[in-house]
């Protein structure tokens, strides 16, 4: 396997809940549209899901990101993530801790941490991840479950002090995508951001020319 560095990770992280949807084909159907606009990087997060419908969604995702050439992660569970043969994990500050996972997948999989603190942050560098998110940065509808917002202020100092490529999330949208890249951030994550929108192929295009942008100022 070629070694992974830090620009073979796409800027753009895609997010899934599937309860933005009526149903599990407009959940498919947002997902391929997102695709097709140009994500390549996707996370599989339904966290209420139990193990077998887990797996059967994953191997739907894993058939649908490898038709567009794109990079996918689940969330927590990095035995499903082996079995469909996914690129990553995520994990989160409650599950088994990178350096455990990694002695057992070793580089075959991708391993992400969630952090929402420099203590977080510095202590998921230590154990092995290969990137991390940081939120969340905005007020966002899951709010309650991860603290008061951060700010960019942390963001800029965390990404300044550990060396991982961060990916900001928590309420990021095409408002203040450009503030949040000026930071430093490696990339932004998303949920409502991409699946809330009415045009998800057309938002997703604007996203790309915004961090595109954002990477030609800092040439
Ligand atoms: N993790 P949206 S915030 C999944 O701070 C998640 O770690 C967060 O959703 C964190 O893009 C968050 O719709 C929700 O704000 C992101």
């Amino acid at each position: 396997m070629t070694p992974f560095t830090d620009d073979m990770l796409p800027k753009l992280y895609l997010i899934t809940d599937r309860k933005l949807f009526d149903d599990l084909k407009s959940f498919y159907d947002a997902i391929e549209r997102a695709l097709r606009g140009g994500i390549r990087l996707l996370q599989l997060r339904e966290k209420d899901l139990s193990t077998k419908p887990l797996l059967n969604m994953a191997y739907e995702l894993r058939a649908l990101t490898g038709k567009y050439n794109a990079m996918f992660l689940i969330n927590d569970r990095f035995d499903l993530a082996l079995c469909v043969n996914a690129d990553g994990v995520h994990l989160t500050q409650k599950s088994i801790p990178p350096f455990a996972i990694r002695q057992v997948v070793k580089k075959k999989l991708l391993i992400g941490v969630s952090t929402h603190s420099l203590m977080e942050a510095v202590r998921a560098q230590r154990d092995g991840a290969d990137f991390l998110t940081l939120g969340p940065i905005y007020p966002t509808p899951s709010k309650l479950a991860y603290g008061e917002p951060l700010g960019l202020t942390p963001l800029k100092e965390i990404t300044e002090s550990i060396s991982l490529p961060i990916f900001a999330i928590g309420g990021i949208n095409h408002d203040n995508i450009k503030e949040v890249m000026a930071t430093g951030a490696h990339g932004v994550a998303m949920i409502r951001g991409i699946f809330n929108q009415r045009d998800i192929e057309d938002s997703i295009t604007k996203y790309l020319i915004l961090l595109e942008e954002r990477n030609n100022d800092k040439n």
